[in-house]
Protein backbone atom coordinates (compact mmCIF):
# COMPACT_ATOMS: atom_id res chain seq x y z
CA UNK A 1 0.00 0.00 0.00
CA UNK A 2 2.89 2.56 0.92
CA UNK A 3 4.30 1.45 -2.75
CA UNK A 4 1.02 2.52 -4.72
CA UNK A 5 0.94 5.90 -2.06
CA UNK A 6 4.26 6.51 -3.15
CA UNK A 7 3.92 5.87 -6.74
CA UNK A 8 1.03 8.26 -6.81
CA UNK A 9 2.64 10.88 -5.27
CA UNK A 10 5.65 10.56 -8.20
CA UNK A 11 2.53 10.70 -10.44
CA UNK A 12 1.52 14.17 -9.29
CA UNK A 13 4.85 15.20 -9.12
CA UNK A 14 5.63 14.86 -12.96
CA UNK A 15 1.66 15.38 -13.96
CA UNK A 16 1.98 18.13 -16.70
CA UNK A 17 -1.18 17.86 -18.67
CA UNK A 18 -1.67 19.95 -21.99
CA UNK A 19 -5.26 20.33 -22.22
CA UNK A 20 -8.28 19.94 -20.22
CA UNK A 21 -8.81 16.43 -21.34
CA UNK A 22 -5.48 15.18 -19.68
CA UNK A 23 -7.00 16.81 -16.53
CA UNK A 24 -9.99 14.81 -16.38
CA UNK A 25 -8.37 11.81 -17.67
CA UNK A 26 -5.98 12.46 -14.78
CA UNK A 27 -8.97 12.51 -11.99
CA UNK A 28 -10.79 9.52 -13.36
CA UNK A 29 -7.71 7.61 -13.00
CA UNK A 30 -7.17 8.52 -9.57
CA UNK A 31 -10.42 9.83 -7.92
CA UNK A 32 -12.91 7.92 -10.27
CA UNK A 33 -15.22 4.87 -9.14
CA UNK A 34 -12.24 2.88 -10.20
CA UNK A 35 -9.63 5.20 -9.64
CA UNK A 36 -6.51 4.28 -7.81
CA UNK A 37 -7.26 6.27 -4.41
CA UNK A 38 -11.19 4.91 -4.72
CA UNK A 39 -9.53 1.59 -4.56
CA UNK A 40 -6.68 2.44 -1.86
CA UNK A 41 -9.65 3.66 0.15
CA UNK A 42 -11.53 0.54 0.47
CA UNK A 43 -8.22 -1.27 0.64
CA UNK A 44 -8.08 0.65 3.85
CA UNK A 45 -10.91 -0.93 5.51
CA UNK A 46 -8.55 -4.14 5.88
CA UNK A 47 -5.35 -2.25 6.97
CA UNK A 48 -4.23 -3.34 10.63
CA UNK A 49 -6.01 -1.50 13.47
CA UNK A 50 -2.19 -0.54 14.77
CA UNK A 51 -1.50 1.38 11.02
CA UNK A 52 -4.59 2.97 10.54
CA UNK A 53 -3.97 6.32 12.08
CA UNK A 54 -1.19 6.76 10.35
CA UNK A 55 -2.22 5.31 7.09
CA UNK A 56 -5.32 7.37 7.13
CA UNK A 57 -3.88 10.50 7.08
CA UNK A 58 -1.57 9.83 4.74
CA UNK A 59 -4.26 8.95 2.22
CA UNK A 60 -6.49 11.52 3.13
CA UNK A 61 -3.12 14.22 2.52
CA UNK A 62 -3.51 12.07 -1.04
CA UNK A 63 -6.69 12.64 -1.63
CA UNK A 64 -6.38 16.57 -1.00
CA UNK A 65 -3.12 16.95 -2.91
CA UNK A 66 -4.65 15.13 -5.94
CA UNK A 67 -7.50 17.12 -5.59
CA UNK A 68 -6.09 20.36 -5.14
CA UNK A 69 -3.50 19.63 -8.08
CA UNK A 70 -6.87 18.91 -10.45
CA UNK A 71 -8.29 22.25 -9.56
CA UNK A 72 -5.59 24.25 -10.40
CA UNK A 73 -4.37 22.11 -13.50
CA UNK A 74 -7.97 23.27 -14.51
CA UNK A 75 -7.72 27.07 -13.91
CA UNK A 76 -4.49 27.38 -15.58
CA UNK A 77 -5.75 26.06 -18.56
CA UNK A 78 -8.95 27.71 -18.21
CA UNK A 79 -6.51 30.75 -18.85
CA UNK A 80 -4.13 30.11 -21.32
CA UNK A 81 -7.39 29.37 -23.45
CA UNK A 82 -8.95 33.16 -22.71
CA UNK A 83 -5.60 34.35 -23.43
CA UNK A 84 -4.73 31.92 -26.40
CA UNK A 85 -1.65 29.95 -26.43
CA UNK A 86 1.80 30.67 -25.67
CA UNK A 87 3.17 31.28 -29.06
CA UNK A 88 -0.02 33.51 -30.04
CA UNK A 89 -2.31 32.71 -32.52
CA UNK A 90 -1.25 33.40 -35.94
CA UNK A 91 -4.37 34.11 -37.61
CA UNK A 92 -5.50 36.90 -35.05
CA UNK A 93 -4.75 40.53 -36.63
CA UNK A 94 -1.94 41.97 -36.29
CA UNK A 95 -1.56 44.58 -33.61
CA UNK A 96 -1.50 48.19 -35.63
CA UNK A 97 1.02 50.84 -33.57
CA UNK A 98 -0.95 54.09 -34.59
CA UNK A 99 0.06 56.48 -36.99
CA UNK A 100 -0.27 60.02 -36.87
CA UNK A 101 -1.76 62.55 -39.47
CA UNK A 102 -0.29 65.90 -41.50
CA UNK A 103 -0.08 68.71 -39.26
CA UNK A 104 -3.60 71.44 -40.86
CA UNK A 105 -0.63 74.15 -41.26
CA UNK A 106 1.10 71.85 -43.18
CA UNK A 107 -2.19 70.62 -45.73
CA UNK A 108 -3.23 74.06 -46.20
CA UNK A 109 0.41 75.29 -46.71
CA UNK A 110 0.66 72.24 -49.42
CA UNK A 111 -2.56 73.24 -50.75
CA UNK A 112 -1.82 76.76 -51.58
CA UNK A 113 1.57 76.21 -52.94
CA UNK A 114 0.12 73.70 -55.45
CA UNK A 115 -2.42 76.18 -56.49
CA UNK A 116 0.38 78.54 -57.17
CA UNK A 117 2.61 75.90 -58.71
CA UNK A 118 -0.28 74.95 -61.20
CA UNK A 119 -0.13 78.78 -62.33
CA UNK A 120 3.24 78.47 -63.38
CA UNK A 121 4.81 79.77 -59.96
CA UNK A 122 8.12 78.03 -58.49
CA UNK A 123 8.70 77.04 -54.89
CA UNK A 124 11.61 79.64 -53.25
CA UNK A 125 12.80 79.19 -49.72
CA UNK A 126 15.70 81.04 -47.91
CA UNK A 127 16.93 80.98 -44.22
CA UNK A 128 14.88 81.79 -41.30
CA UNK A 129 17.93 84.11 -39.41
CA UNK A 130 18.22 86.53 -42.04
CA UNK A 131 19.92 90.22 -42.00
CA UNK A 132 18.55 93.83 -41.73
CA UNK A 133 18.95 94.15 -45.36
CA UNK A 134 16.86 91.44 -46.67
CA UNK A 135 14.53 92.05 -44.12
CA UNK A 136 13.49 95.45 -44.10
CA UNK A 137 16.16 97.56 -46.04
CA UNK A 138 15.74 96.49 -49.39
CA UNK A 139 12.15 96.17 -48.64
CA UNK A 140 11.90 100.27 -48.21
CA UNK A 141 11.24 100.17 -44.95
CA UNK A 142 12.59 103.52 -43.58
CA UNK A 143 15.53 103.40 -40.54
CA UNK A 144 12.74 104.12 -37.89
CA UNK A 145 10.21 101.87 -38.98
CA UNK A 146 8.14 100.02 -36.13
CA UNK A 147 9.14 96.54 -37.10
CA UNK A 148 12.94 97.56 -36.72
CA UNK A 149 11.95 98.08 -32.70
CA UNK A 150 13.11 95.32 -30.39
CA UNK A 151 9.64 94.91 -29.63
CA UNK A 152 8.35 93.68 -33.07
CA UNK A 153 11.53 91.74 -33.62
CA UNK A 154 13.93 89.33 -32.49
CA UNK A 155 17.20 90.52 -32.79
CA UNK A 156 20.32 87.97 -32.98
CA UNK A 157 23.15 90.59 -33.59
CA UNK A 158 22.82 94.49 -33.62
CA UNK A 159 26.42 95.31 -33.39
CA UNK A 160 27.02 96.15 -37.29
CA UNK A 161 25.06 98.30 -39.52
CA UNK A 162 23.43 95.39 -41.12
CA UNK A 163 21.94 93.48 -37.81
CA UNK A 164 21.55 89.53 -37.89
CA UNK A 165 17.28 88.88 -36.85
CA UNK A 166 14.84 86.23 -37.23
CA UNK A 167 12.96 87.13 -40.50
CA UNK A 168 9.52 88.78 -39.46
CA UNK A 169 8.24 87.90 -43.12
CA UNK A 170 9.57 85.50 -46.19
CA UNK A 171 9.75 88.73 -48.60
CA UNK A 172 13.63 88.49 -47.35
CA UNK A 173 13.46 85.28 -50.14
CA UNK A 174 11.70 86.71 -52.49
CA UNK A 175 14.68 89.57 -52.01
CA UNK A 176 17.24 87.15 -52.81
CA UNK A 177 15.26 85.72 -55.70
CA UNK A 178 15.50 89.38 -56.99
CA UNK A 179 18.90 89.07 -56.54
CA UNK A 180 20.00 86.15 -58.18
CA UNK A 181 17.52 85.80 -60.79
CA UNK A 182 16.34 87.34 -64.03
CA UNK A 183 12.64 88.20 -64.99
CA UNK A 184 10.56 86.59 -65.68
CA UNK A 185 9.79 85.69 -62.23
CA UNK A 186 7.33 83.76 -60.41
CA UNK A 187 7.86 82.47 -57.11
CA UNK A 188 5.70 81.31 -54.05
CA UNK A 189 8.01 81.38 -50.57
CA UNK A 190 6.50 79.22 -47.59
CA UNK A 191 8.25 79.54 -44.77
CA UNK A 192 8.24 80.37 -40.68
CA UNK A 193 8.22 83.95 -39.88
CA UNK A 194 9.24 85.31 -36.63
CA UNK A 195 7.45 88.09 -34.48
CA UNK A 196 7.66 89.27 -31.09
CA UNK A 197 4.13 89.19 -30.01
CA UNK A 198 2.15 87.90 -26.76
CA UNK A 199 0.65 84.72 -27.53
CA UNK A 200 -2.97 84.69 -27.52
CA UNK A 201 -5.92 83.29 -29.32
CA UNK A 202 -5.11 85.77 -32.28
CA UNK A 203 -1.51 85.93 -32.06
CA UNK A 204 1.77 84.10 -32.06
CA UNK A 205 5.21 84.71 -32.06
CA UNK A 206 5.79 81.64 -34.69
CA UNK A 207 3.75 81.53 -37.86
CA UNK A 208 3.94 80.41 -41.42
CA UNK A 209 3.63 82.85 -44.30
CA UNK A 210 3.39 81.95 -48.17
CA UNK A 211 4.17 84.51 -50.07
CA UNK A 212 4.03 85.21 -54.07
CA UNK A 213 6.16 87.66 -56.56
CA UNK A 214 5.65 87.93 -60.33
CA UNK A 215 8.04 90.39 -62.13
CA UNK A 216 7.99 90.75 -66.02
CA UNK A 217 7.49 93.33 -68.71
CA UNK A 218 3.94 94.87 -68.44
CA UNK A 219 2.56 92.89 -65.54
CA UNK A 220 -0.48 95.26 -63.91
CA UNK A 221 -2.74 95.53 -61.24
CA UNK A 222 -5.13 93.53 -63.70
CA UNK A 223 -3.17 90.36 -63.36
CA UNK A 224 -2.74 90.38 -59.43
CA UNK A 225 -6.79 90.84 -59.48
CA UNK A 226 -7.16 87.83 -61.70
CA UNK A 227 -4.73 85.96 -59.73
CA UNK A 228 -6.06 86.50 -56.45
CA UNK A 229 -9.72 85.51 -57.97
CA UNK A 230 -8.36 82.27 -59.37
CA UNK A 231 -6.71 81.69 -55.86
CA UNK A 232 -10.10 82.12 -54.23
CA UNK A 233 -11.79 80.01 -56.25
CA UNK A 234 -9.63 77.14 -55.76
CA UNK A 235 -9.06 77.30 -52.28
CA UNK A 236 -12.38 78.51 -51.05
CA UNK A 237 -14.67 77.26 -53.95
CA UNK A 238 -15.85 78.85 -57.11
CA UNK A 239 -19.03 80.64 -55.12
CA UNK A 240 -16.25 83.06 -53.47
CA UNK A 241 -16.19 86.66 -54.19
CA UNK A 242 -13.62 88.50 -53.70
CA UNK A 243 -13.05 92.61 -52.32
CA UNK A 244 -9.86 94.61 -52.37
CA UNK A 245 -9.44 97.46 -49.94
CA UNK A 246 -6.76 99.70 -50.31
CA UNK A 247 -4.16 99.57 -47.74
CA UNK A 248 -0.31 100.32 -47.20
CA UNK A 249 3.12 98.70 -47.28
CA UNK A 250 6.12 99.61 -47.63
CA UNK A 251 7.15 97.29 -50.44
CA UNK A 252 4.05 97.59 -52.52
CA UNK A 253 2.15 100.72 -54.05
CA UNK A 254 -0.61 100.43 -54.37
CA UNK A 255 -1.20 98.08 -51.84
CA UNK A 256 -4.68 96.08 -51.13
CA UNK A 257 -5.87 94.16 -48.30
CA UNK A 258 -7.57 91.54 -49.74
CA UNK A 259 -11.26 89.94 -48.18
CA UNK A 260 -13.22 87.04 -49.50
CA UNK A 261 -17.07 86.38 -48.86
CA UNK A 262 -17.89 84.82 -45.86
CA UNK A 263 -17.49 80.91 -46.85
CA UNK A 264 -20.14 80.35 -43.46
CA UNK A 265 -22.59 82.76 -44.20
CA UNK A 266 -22.12 83.49 -48.15
CA UNK A 267 -22.09 87.32 -47.29
CA UNK A 268 -25.17 87.71 -45.54
CA UNK A 269 -23.35 87.86 -42.14
CA UNK A 270 -22.62 85.51 -38.88
CA UNK A 271 -20.08 85.32 -35.85
CA UNK A 272 -17.57 84.36 -38.04
CA UNK A 273 -16.86 87.19 -40.29
CA UNK A 274 -18.42 89.24 -37.51
CA UNK A 275 -22.16 90.19 -39.70
CA UNK A 276 -19.38 92.12 -42.40
CA UNK A 277 -19.87 89.35 -44.62
CA UNK A 278 -16.18 89.06 -45.36
CA UNK A 279 -12.98 87.29 -44.36
CA UNK A 280 -9.20 88.77 -44.40
CA UNK A 281 -7.19 86.39 -47.00
CA UNK A 282 -4.05 88.37 -47.48
CA UNK A 283 -2.39 91.09 -48.25
CA UNK A 284 -1.08 92.32 -51.91
CA UNK A 285 0.32 94.95 -54.02
CA UNK A 286 2.42 96.24 -57.16
CA UNK A 287 5.79 96.10 -55.92
CA UNK A 288 7.13 99.41 -55.06
CA UNK A 289 9.50 100.66 -57.95
CA UNK A 290 12.40 101.56 -54.95
CA UNK A 291 12.49 97.65 -54.12
CA UNK A 292 13.05 96.47 -57.91
CA UNK A 293 15.73 98.68 -58.07
CA UNK A 294 17.24 97.62 -54.42
CA UNK A 295 16.93 93.75 -55.59
CA UNK A 296 19.16 94.49 -59.07
CA UNK A 297 15.90 94.73 -61.30
CA UNK A 298 15.59 98.01 -63.76
CA UNK A 299 12.07 99.59 -62.70
CA UNK A 300 12.19 101.06 -66.22
CA UNK A 301 11.82 97.83 -67.67
CA UNK A 302 10.01 95.86 -65.75
CA UNK A 303 7.00 95.62 -63.09
CA UNK A 304 5.75 92.78 -60.72
CA UNK A 305 3.01 92.03 -58.30
CA UNK A 306 3.64 90.64 -54.63
CA UNK A 307 0.98 88.67 -52.42
CA UNK A 308 1.41 87.51 -48.71
CA UNK A 309 -0.51 85.47 -46.86
CA UNK A 310 -0.81 83.71 -43.37
CA UNK A 311 -0.76 80.05 -43.19
CA UNK A 312 -2.36 79.04 -39.98
CA UNK A 313 -5.30 82.24 -40.91
CA UNK A 314 -5.91 80.37 -44.48
CA UNK A 315 -6.67 77.19 -41.90
CA UNK A 316 -8.54 79.27 -39.37
CA UNK A 317 -10.69 80.18 -42.26
CA UNK A 318 -11.06 76.83 -43.79
CA UNK A 319 -11.76 74.80 -40.57
CA UNK A 320 -13.32 77.25 -37.93
CA UNK A 321 -10.16 77.27 -35.49
CA UNK A 322 -10.59 79.56 -33.21
CA UNK A 323 -7.13 79.61 -31.58
CA UNK A 324 -4.03 79.90 -33.11
CA UNK A 325 -2.55 78.07 -29.94
CA UNK A 326 -4.16 75.29 -30.84
CA UNK A 327 -1.39 74.96 -34.10
CA UNK A 328 1.25 74.44 -31.29
CA UNK A 329 0.03 72.70 -28.57
CA UNK A 330 0.01 68.92 -30.51
CA UNK A 331 -2.73 68.05 -28.72
CA UNK A 332 -3.43 64.79 -31.05
CA UNK A 333 -7.27 64.85 -30.69
CA UNK A 334 -7.15 68.49 -32.84
CA UNK A 335 -4.68 67.10 -35.05
CA UNK A 336 -6.10 63.64 -36.09
CA UNK A 337 -8.88 65.59 -37.27
CA UNK A 338 -7.78 67.33 -40.25
CA UNK A 339 -7.49 63.68 -42.51
CA UNK A 340 -4.67 62.01 -44.14
CA UNK A 341 -3.05 59.93 -42.01
CA UNK A 342 0.95 59.57 -42.81
CA UNK A 343 1.58 55.81 -42.78
C1 LIG B 1 2.44 91.10 -48.34
C2 LIG B 1 1.60 92.04 -48.87
C3 LIG B 1 2.01 92.73 -50.00
C4 LIG B 1 5.36 91.25 -50.59
C5 LIG B 1 6.15 92.14 -51.30
C6 LIG B 1 7.28 91.46 -51.60
C7 LIG B 1 8.45 91.93 -52.36
F1 LIG B 1 9.55 91.27 -51.94
F2 LIG B 1 8.29 91.68 -53.61
F3 LIG B 1 8.61 93.20 -52.17
N1 LIG B 1 7.16 90.24 -51.08
N2 LIG B 1 5.98 90.13 -50.46
C8 LIG B 1 4.04 91.51 -50.03
C9 LIG B 1 3.23 92.45 -50.59
C10 LIG B 1 3.67 90.83 -48.92
O1 LIG B 1 2.14 90.36 -47.24
C11 LIG B 1 1.06 90.70 -46.44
Amino acid sequence: MRTIINNVLEQLESFRPGTLAQVEEFRVHMLGKKGVLTRLFEEFKNVEPAQKRELGQHLNQLKNKVQEAVKVHKEQLLLQTERGPKEGDLTRPAHFADVGSRHPVSLVQREILSIYERMGFAIAEGPEIEDDWHVFSALNFPPDHPARDMQDTFFIHTDSDNPVLLRTHTSSVQVRTMETQKPPIRVVCPGRVFRNEAISARAHCIFHQVEGLYIDENVSFADLKQAILLFAHEMFGTSARIRLRPSYFPFTEPSAEVDISCNICDGGGCNVCKHTGWLEIMGAGMVDPDVLQASGIDPEKYSGYAFGMGVERIAMLKWQIKDLRLYFENDVRFLEQFGEEVP
